[in-house]
């Protein structure tokens, strides 16, 4: 029974998710969800890639939070459109509350837009948003056991940041195996190892970005 109003739940989720698409594609925008647990660096991915891409390209955030507006704050300093999302407990953000935040985002001003889901290497994987790509942050101090422990996230991703590489040489991570590993969940991830501290990296990820724009 239970099982049964779970898919209930995601086709519901999933028709939403595909009506947002079809709208962000009618508006030629771009979107990027962004996941990973609390603190990989969600916000800072974002924040390096508006230093990089502004001027050039026109971004916008939808920022997912189960409570607080700290990060909006952070990323509207930068002169981009923020709209917040506050889940009030949910773990995940939803279609339905994207839909309601794509009604108050100026898409005709906007091109790539990225939105950072609730910190959470879990539910998020399971809830379409009608993103057109999936990127999972995950950061040297969660250590290099996660592609073991939450397959699912790195499998659904189409591309793993590998962010803080400047804690490196302080901590025992080896880059290596965590690729294999991942690789060895999702052949055709596109891995890209970041410091959103030192700007190390950030170049790659944001051709990458740019490359898919202009696929489009
Ligand atoms: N050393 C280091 N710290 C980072 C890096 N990226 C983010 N941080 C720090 O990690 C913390 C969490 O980052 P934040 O972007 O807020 O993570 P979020 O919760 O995923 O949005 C903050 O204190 C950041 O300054 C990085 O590349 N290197
Ligand atoms: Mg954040």
């Amino acid at each position: 029974m239970e099982i049964k109003v779970l898919k209930d739940i995601l086709d519901a989720n999933k028709q939403i998710a595909a009506r947002n698409r079809q709208w962000l594609d009618s508006e030629g925008v771009l979107a990027v969800n962004l996941m990973s647990s609390p603190g990989a660096g969600k916000t800072s991915l974002i924040l390096a890639t508006i230093k990089q891409l502004k001027g050039k390209i026109k971004i916008g955030v939808i920022e997912g939070d189960v409570s607080s507006s700290l990060d909006a704050e952070t990323v509207g300093k930068e002169g981009v459109p923020v709209v917040q999302i506050n889940t009030g407990g949910e773990c995940h953000l939803d279609a339905n509350m994207v839909s309601n935040a794509l009604s108050n985002m100026p898409l005709p001003d906007v091109e790539l837009l990225f939105i950072e889901n609730v910190g959470n290497l879990i539910c998020p994987a399971s809830f379409a948003l009608g993103e057109h790509k999936k990127v999972l942050i995950s950061s040297l101090p969660e250590g290099d056991d996660k592609p073991f422990k939450y397959p699912l996230m790195f499998d659904i991703a189409d591309v793993v940041v590998i962010n803080k590489i400047d804690l490196l040489p302080y901590l025992k991570f080896d880059t290596d195996a965590f690729s294999r590993a991942i690789k060895g969940i999702n052949k055709k991830v596109k891995i890209f190892p970041i410091s959103c501290a030192t700007g190390q990296g950030v170049q790659e990820w944001t051709s990458w970005l740019l490359n898919q724009m202009s696929r489009r």
